[in-house]
């Protein structure tokens, strides 16, 4: 949902697709989730405290993410204070209770996909992933002509860039049409605190589609994104540079260059060694060598029923 910087939520856009998925940040009994019919629970994970869940409004496929946030240290004497406590169980010095928040202390990120496609169900549903071996020719002949007739919508992106959605949530803009980028939220983060922060670079060249098209030539817009990236973070939320976990998905999800920023502290989903490539190694491989991801072999885990899984298994390229 949407949100402008005072938390209020935001006008309709007017770019918003028309459909039946509701508008953009109403919180009322006739919202979407509201609506919303479950049909299956497509990943429930008790430890990160979100749930995944397919459904229909008013018969559109639909999916909602529903994630408890982490704790904010800015209203905790609030929350001790002004919530209702029901005793559990009492023994010895330890005793257990149900505490019930005041409701604007207990809000539920939820994420609305709407309509949801195949490809975002299947996203999104837990499944066993294999780890691939990529080399630069798998990529030309097995990969790019996959994801070129396959890949999710770039609507999102073109919005954020030409200032039809999230217009109000840029945190820092460098306009250059060859290194320039919008920083912005991603928007699993709901900007409410530090820990979790998570933003994202999107350039605004669009004739890069990941980590294997940059060479060289892409220096200076890497640099760029770095230097300015971090100095908006530190102006903006007072987190220095060492604080922050910098990085590109190999392979992303969405065909279109950005970079992530997370907390260190942040456990962010993709940030492990198998998906996440450090902005800083990217820099010193291709002042290295120009050609680095062009040619070299890059690994990368795709879920059971991944149709370029599907490509490499034909192929006789997954080890097995
Ligand atoms: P990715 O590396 O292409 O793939 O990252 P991933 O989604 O598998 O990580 C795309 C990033 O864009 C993710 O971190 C998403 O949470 C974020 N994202 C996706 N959408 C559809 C939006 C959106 O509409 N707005 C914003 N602000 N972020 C989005």
């Amino acid at each position: 949902m949407a949100e402008s910087e005072n938390g209020s939520p935001t006008k309709r856009l007017k770019t918003d697709a028309e459909n039946d998925c509701g508008d953009v940040g109403v919180l009322s009994s006739g919202s979407p989730v509201s609506d919303f019919e479950i049909t299956r629970i497509l990943r429930d994970g008790a430890r990160e405290k979100i749930i995944f869940i397919q459904g229909k409004v008013k018969d559109q496929d639909a999916v909602v993410i529903l994630e408890k946030t982490p704790f904010r240290q800015d209203t905790l004497s609030e929350l001790l204070k002004n919530s209702q406590l029901k005793l559990e169980m009492k023994n010895d010095v330890y005793s257990t209770y149900q505490l019930q928040a005041p409701a604007h202390l207990n809000e539920i990120k939820t994420t609305l996909v709407c309509p949801a496609t195949e490809k975002h169900i299947k996203k999104y549903l837990q499944q066993e992933v294999f780890l691939v071996e990529e080399s630069g020719e798998d990529y030309r002949n097995l990969t790019l002509p996959y994801i070129n007739s396959q890949s999710f919508s770039l609507q999102w992106v073109h919005n954020v860039l030409e200032k039809k959605a999230e217009a109000d949530r840029i945190v820092f803009e460098d306009p250059d049409p060859d290194i320039g980028f919008i920083l912005s939220p991603d928007f699993k983060w709901d900007k409410k605190q530090l820990q979790d922060l998570y933003l994202l670079a999107i350039v605004h060249r669009r004739d890069v589609k990941s980590l294997r098209d940059l060479t060289s030539e892409h220096l200076p817009l890497l640099k760029n994104i770095r230097s300015k990236g971090e100095d908006a973070i530190r102006q903006q939320y007072g987190v220095p540079p060492s604080k922050l976990r910098v990085y590109l998905h190999y392979q992303p999800s969405y065909y279109h260059l950005h970079v992530h920023f997370t907390s260190l502290e942040y456990d962010a989903p993709g940030c492990g060694v198998e998906r996440a490539h450090l902005l800083s190694d990217v820099i010193q491989n291709l002042q290295a060598d120009s050609s680095f991801y062009y040619n070299r072999s890059l690994a990368f885990p795709l879920r059971a029923d991944d149709g370029l899984l599907a490509r490499f298994k034909e192929a006789g390229k997954l080890k097995t």
